[in-house]
């Protein structure tokens, strides 16, 4: 059982429509069974004083990050569509961190990636942290082996000190294997799987 406190967040990572409702885009098997999980977790981070946040895919109808315009990716998560809503199940209380919104690649809570010029920049959540002065994080959602990965590694990268609920987060598995090699990359680069 995670702890929390003051000092730490829990990152409630695309718990959209897209990736946890059967009927989306771009489903994650199981993406429904991460519902109550984070439900219950963002339960007992508020009972702690923790900060919770969201991150949201939020994409424009066009984009290289869909496969349509050269990509790798079913139309998912277009601004302001269903898919790109939050499962309608899920606790929303607190900030919402929109990333993807130019047409970048936006897999990591941290940051944006032009996937034409390969420019990185920041989204608002590091700022956002570092303003309520936190050093641990707490994440859970989807997918394991994309916006958790990248949202994790970025975490542990900028000096939190990270873990990653394991019964919270469910993977694409494009390749057969995807998921334990996230894990693994994670654990490599100092996050807890708990
Ligand atoms: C994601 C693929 C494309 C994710 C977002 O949230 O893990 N995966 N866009
Ligand atoms: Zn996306």
């Amino acid at each position: 059982m995670v702890e929390y406190d003051a000092k730490t967040a829990l990152i409630v990572v695309d718990i959209q429509n897209d990736f946890a409702d059967p009927a989306g885009s771009l489903y994650v098997k199981g993406g429904e069974a991460v519902v109550p999980v984070a439900n219950r977790e963002i339960e007992r981070a508020k009972a702690a004083g923790a900060l919770v946040v969201y991150t949201q895919d939020w994409h424009p109808a066009s984009t290289p990050h869909f496969q349509k315009d050269g990509g790798i990716w079913p139309v998912h998560c277009v601004a302001h569509s269903w898919g790109a809503q939050f499962h309608p199940d899920l606790r929303v209380e607190g900030e919402v961190v929109q990333k993807g919104t130019g047409g970048e690649d936006g897999y990591s809570g941290f940051s944006v990636r032009d996937p034409r010029t390969g420019t990185v920049g920041p989204t608002k959540l590091e700022s956002l942290l570092r303003g309520r002065g936190i050093e641990r994080v707490v994440i859970i959602g989807l997918a394991t082996d994309y916006c958790v990965k990248e949202t994790a590694l970025d975490a542990a990268k900028l000096g939190f000190q990270t873990t990653v609920l394991r019964e919270g987060v469910r993977a694409v598995n494009l390749q057969a294997g995807d998921e334990e090699r996230a894990f693994e990359a994670m654990r490599a680069a100092g996050v807890r799987i708990e």
